[in-house]
């Protein structure tokens, strides 16, 4: 049997899945959780300790631990991977990586005993990598703006210049670190930095994920000179090339022969980002709903027949991995502000996902949280700090266990709502993926809000399976919608509740009210 897999390098740890593409089954996953199985590169949540918090950097050496642990695992637990013909991938968007001229040849060497997370340290002209949690990139967005436009840059790239995304972090790495940016002779992405690893030589980046770099012009699908120059000195000569999503890296490194993949190789596929894949993975690539992931980060997206650009400047164009364009909405305060609250409240996530919401009602008798236990994205909030507005128990932080719970979902869907209003579609159903969406709770506070059927999918890791689905449909024996339609089927439809409906419309302008009167900036 011919098998694919799908791997998702993503912020708090790595996971794959293996399917088997003409048969439709999904065979096995297997995944790494940096804090527990990593404990050595310090970053329980995928992030080295920083004393600023607008500072959020990885050790990309831990990404490539995270996949020969990966491989150990999976080689360990007999996973059939000489049946595996092919290989795609997804990284945490926006991330960076900086290696200087001996990058090609480390990667490259044959097959050593000393593994290629040890060999790779000399090839780093940056030891760390700023990643989509980074918002330290302020001034380096206002220079952009400044030289380009604000406006000129959102409609040539899709978005306008954004603190987490790749140019501004590159810029910031010039401005600090001249001699070490002089140094690096490849910058890749996350994902093009993993796939380049996997195939032993650097590797093109997709266009889903290159256009979260602020330096991708959507039009010409090709990096953008001006912003390019403006960006850094010699910038696009240091660039992955970007190339569709399907097109083949490779074939698989010797490097990674021994955890039992076959003599005649994986062919390799240019790696995407989370989002994409997840978008290819719900089954949302073909445009007939929109998607709802609920990860470390929440994000909401939809694929676009054309590339429409949101005034306020938070929704970005990035490509769809089947063709077109997809549009995104990110918010950092997702799965860990959730976390947050259920410890403050002492209960488990079965209490958190579906207890809390039975006991307390719908809307929460207008008690509503900004929840910014961390520097904010969605709206723009450098100043972290939750916010509550409401009854004066809620405001004074005395409310029960219930309301706070529901105060945090329903915030964090009012929010998507408002957020998301730019792309002026009612969408009718709404795929749900992510840790959260296994939730009852979660999802009827989804259907009600965005007033839409909400739909869960089996595995609540899309990305992997999106990237495991791009991988079978590169081989070039499978399109996407067949793909979609044996892979992502619902598993179960969330109704809106038309009482709940009303509640929450009323409730979204009292939250767009309270979000436009903080200045937290
Ligand atoms: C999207 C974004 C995050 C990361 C991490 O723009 O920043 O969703 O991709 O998942």
């Amino acid at each position: 049997m011919k098998l694919a897999m799908g791997i998702d390098s993503s912020t708090q740890g790595m996971k794959a899945v293996l399917i088997a593409p003409k048969e439709g089954g999904i065979i096995a996953s297997e995944s790494v959780n940096f804090g527990r199985d990593l404990p050595e590169y310090e970053s329980p949540e995928g992030v080295l300790r920083n004393a600023d918090p607008l500072i959020k950097h990885s050790d990309p050496l831990m990404w490539v631990k995270a996949l020969e642990t990966l491989f150990e695992k999976m080689r360990k637990n007999k996973f059939p991977l000489g049946d595996v013909s092919v290989i795609c991938g997804c990284g945490q968007q926006h991330g960076s990586v900086y290696l200087n001229g001996l990058f090609p040849e480390i990667i490259s060497a044959r097959e050593s005993s000393i593994p290629l997370s040890k060999r790779l340290e000399p090839a780093l002209s940056r030891k760390t990598s700023p990643v989509w949690m980074d918002s330290s990139t302020t001034k380096q967005c206002e220079i952009l703006s400044k030289k380009i436009g604000m406006a000129e840059i959102r409609r040539r790239t899709g978005s306008p210049p954004v603190e987490r995304f790749t140019g501004p972090q590159i810029m910031k790495f010039f401005t600090d670190e001249k001699a070490k940016y002089n140094e690096t002779k490849f910058i890749h992405l996350v994902s093009s930095f993993m796939c380049s690893a996997l195939c032993g030589k650097s590797s093109p980046a997709d266009y889903g994920d290159a256009a979260g770099m602020n330096l991708l012009n959507i039009e010409t699908l090709d990096w953008d000179d001006e912003i390019c120059s403006v960006t850094a000195p010699d910038l696009k000569s240091k660039l992955p090339r970007p190339v569709i999503s399907t097109t083949i890296a490779g074939t698989i490194s010797d490097n990674f022969r021994k955890y039992g993949f076959s003599s005649k190789k994986s062919k390799i596929v240019v790696w995407t980002g989370d989002n994409p894949a997840s978008l290819v993975g719900t089954g949302g690539a073909s445009g007939e709903s929109a998607v709802i992931s609920l990860g470390t980060s929440d994000t909401f997206f939809a694929a676009m027949r054309s590339p429409k650009t949101d005034p306020e400047g938070y929704g970005h164009v990035f490509g769809n991995p089947a063709g077109g364009f997809m549009s995104l909405i990110c918010f950092k305060n997702g799965s860990l502000a959730r976390e947050k609250i259920k410890e403050k409240c002492g209960v488990d996530w079965d209490y958190f996902g579906l207890s809390a919401f039975e006991k307390s009602a719908p809307g929460n008798n207008g008690n509503i949280m900004l929840p910014y236990f961390v520097p904010e994205i969605t709206p723009l909030v450098m100043k972290r700090g939750v916010k509550l507005f409401g009854s004066a128990k809620f405001v004074s932080g005395k409310a029960g266990k219930d309301e706070k719970i529901r105060a945090i979902v329903e915030s964090q869907m009012l929010r998507m709502k408002l957020h998301s209003s730019w792309l002026g579609e009612k969408f009718k159903k709404i795929k749900i993926t992510g840790g959260g969406s296994q939730s009852p709770g979660i999802c009827q506070v989804a259907a009600d809000v965005f007033d839409a059927c909400v739909e869960t999918i089996s595995i609540p890791d899309s990305a992997a399976l999106g990237a495991a689905i791009i991988a079978a449909c590169a081989e070039g024996d499978f399109s996407f919608s067949e793909m979609s339609a044996k892979f992502a089927k619902p598993v179960s439809k969330i109704v809106p509740n038309s009482g709940n409906v009303k509640i929450y419309r009323a409730l979204l302008d009292k939250y767009a009210e309270f979000e436009k009167n903080q200045n937290l900036s």
